[in-house]
C-alpha cells in the first residue's frame, strides 16, 4: 500500500506517456510493472505484518473474522464459475453477468470493514456498478434469490424486476448496481451528505472502475466530498480495461489514485488480490471517514477473469475466459496477460496467507471452498424452480405507495 504525492504524480505521467506513444516503454512491460508493482505491495505488507507495525489492522482481528474474508472470496468465485458455466453451457438459462471472477477480493476486503446490517439508516452504504455480484454477496445478499433476480424469477431479491444492472437490498445497505457508467459517485456523495447532516455515523463507499476515472462524475465527487469533509470512500477497482481498452487511452497516470492529490485527500494504491491489504486501506479509510475527517480514494490494482460481459471464451468447468471469438471481442487482450494475472489469485493469496498466520489448514479451507461450490449449485438450482415474474407487475415497487412526508435535517 502506498500513500502518492505530487512528485510521484508527475514521475508517473512521464511513465505512463510512454506506453500510449510507444516511444520509450511497450504496453507489455508497463502490465508487467503493474503486476511487479502489486507483488511488490504484496511483499512490503507482509514484512510490515511480521515487524508488526501500525496500520496493518488484519493482524489484529479474530481468526473467524480472517477465515470470513477467505470465505467471502470462494462464495464469490463459486457463485461467478456456476453462472458463467451456465451461461456458456445450459440453453435454457436466461441469466446474465458481468463477471467479477479475479476481483474478489476487492469486494471481501472492504465489505469485511463495513457495517452490513440494519439498513439504511445504520449499515454502512456501497453504491455498487454494472458488475455488482461480487459487493453484493460481500455485502451478506441471499445468494439464492440474487440468482432468482438474476434470472428474472418473482421470487427473486427484487422481484425479478431488476435483474443484475439493479440487483439491490437496502437491509444489507446494498443500495445496489448501476448500468451506467459515472452517475454513481455523484448520486452516492448525496448519501454520504444526507449521513453526515443527520449526524450518523454510517460511511459510503462507491465502487468503480477505471472507466469511470474520465468522467466529471468521478472529479465531481471527490471533489464535493473532500470540501464537506463527507463520509465517503472511492474504490477503484482498476482491473485494467474498460469494457475493450486499456485504460491507458483515456487516464495520463499508471496510478489512478494520484487524482487524490489535487482534491488534497489521501489516494491510497493497493494489491486488488490480497484481501487483508485491501481490508487494510479500507478500514484506514473508514475510520477516518466515522471521524469525520472526509474521504479516501483506493485504488485497488486487479484484474476480471472473464470477458467484459457475459461468456464468450468460456468452457463450462473451467476459470476464465480466452481465446479469440471474433463475434465476441475476446481478442481485446493477449491470453498469456490473463493466465499471469491468474497466478496471483486472490482464492490462493488468501488462504496460503491464513496456512502461513496457523488461523486455516489446508484440508479446513478445502472444506470451506467445498461448502461455498455447493451453496452456489443450490442457489441457481432454487432460482431455476422459481416462477418468472409477470410483465404485468412491471411498475409495481417502482412507485412508493401512499404520501411521501417531506422531511428537512439540521
Ligand atoms: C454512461 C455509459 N456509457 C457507456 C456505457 C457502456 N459501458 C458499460 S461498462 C463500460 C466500461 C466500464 O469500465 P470500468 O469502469 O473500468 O469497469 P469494468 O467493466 O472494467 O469493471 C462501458 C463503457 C455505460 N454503461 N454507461
Amino acid at each position: 500500500m502506498a500513500d502518492v504525492d505530487s512528485a510521484a504524480a508527475s514521475r508517473h505521467a512521464a511513465e505512463v506517456e510512454a506506453p500510449r506513444t510507444g516511444l520509450t516503454m511497450g504496453r507489455r512491460s508497463f502490465l508487467a510493472g503493474a503486476a511487479a508493482a502489486g507483488a511488490a505491495i504484496s511483499l512490503a505488507s507482509r514484512a510490515a505484518h511480521a515487524a508488526g507495525e501500525s496500520g496493518y489492522w488484519a493482524k489484529d482481528l479474530p481468526n473467524d473474522k480472517l477465515v470470513d474474508m477467505y470465505r467471502t472470496i470462494v462464495r464469490i468465485r463459486w457463485h461467478e464459475r456456476t453462472m458463467a458455466d451456465k451461461m456458456a453451457a445450459d440453453p435454457n438459462y436466461r441469466g446474465y453477468n458481468h463477471f467479477y471472477a479475479g476481483q474478489e477480493a476487492v469486494a471481501a476486503g472492504v465489505c469485511a470493514a463495513l457495517v452490513n446490517s440494519g439498513g439504511v439508516l445504520q449499515a454502512d452504504l456501497v453504491y455498487s456498478t454494472h458488475r455488482p455480484t461480487g459487493h453484493a454477496i460481500a455485502k451478506g445478499i441471499d445468494m439464492k434469490k440474487m440468482a432468482a433476480e438474476n434470472e428474472f424469477k418473482a421470487t427473486g431479491i427484487n422481484g425479478g424486476y431488476a435483474g443484475e444492472m439493479h440487483l439491490s437490498d437496502p437491509s444489507i445497505g446494498f443500495i445496489g448496481a448501476d448500468g451506467m457508467i459515472g452517475p454513481g459517485p455523484v448520486i452516492a456523495t448525496g448519501s454520504a451528505l444526507a449521513i453526515k447532516a443527520r449526524g450518523s455515523k454510517q460511511v459510503v463507499v462507491n465502487f468503480g472502475g477505471d472507466g469511470t476515472y474520465a468522467t466529471p462524475h468521478f472529479h465531481s465527487a471527490l471533489n464535493n466530498s473532500a470540501m464537506l469533509k463527507l463520509p465517503f470512500i472511492y474504490v477503484l477497482e482498476n482491473n485494467l480495461y474498460h469494457q475493450y481498452a486499456h485504460y491507458s487511452y483515456s487516464c495520463p497516470m499508471k496510478d489512478i489514485a494520484e487524482f487524490a492529490v489535487p482534491y488534497g485527500i489521501p489516494g491510497v494504491v493497493v494489491d486488488g488480490q490480497d484481501v487483508f491489504q485491501v481490508y487494510n486501506a479500507a478500514k484506514t479509510a473508514v475510520d477516518r471517514a466515522r471521524a469525520g475527517q472526509g474521504p479516501t480514494l483506493i485504488e485497488a490494482k486487479t484484474y476480471r477473469y472473464y470477458n467484459h460481459w457475459g461468456a464468450p471464451g468460456v468452457k463450462a468447468g473451467e476459470l476464465g475466459a480466452f481465446g479469440y471469438d471474433p463475434l465476441a471481442i475476446t481478442s481485446f487482450r493477449p491470453e498469456r496477460e490473463v493466465r499471469a494475472w491468474m497466478q496471483r489469485d486472490p482464492v490462493n493469496i488468501s488462504r496460503d496467507t491464513l496456512i502461513s498466520w496457523g488461523v486455516l489448514d489446508r484440508a479446513r479451507a478445502d472444506q470451506i471452498e467445498a461448502a461455498a461450490k455447493q451453496e452456489a449449485i443450490e442457489a441457481f438450482q432454487w432460482a431455476a424452480a422459481q416462477p418468472n415474474c409477470k410483465p404485468e407487475d412491471g411498475l409495481k415497487n417502482v412507485f412508493v405507495a401512499g404520501t411521501v412526508t417531506p422531511r428537512q435535517f439540521g
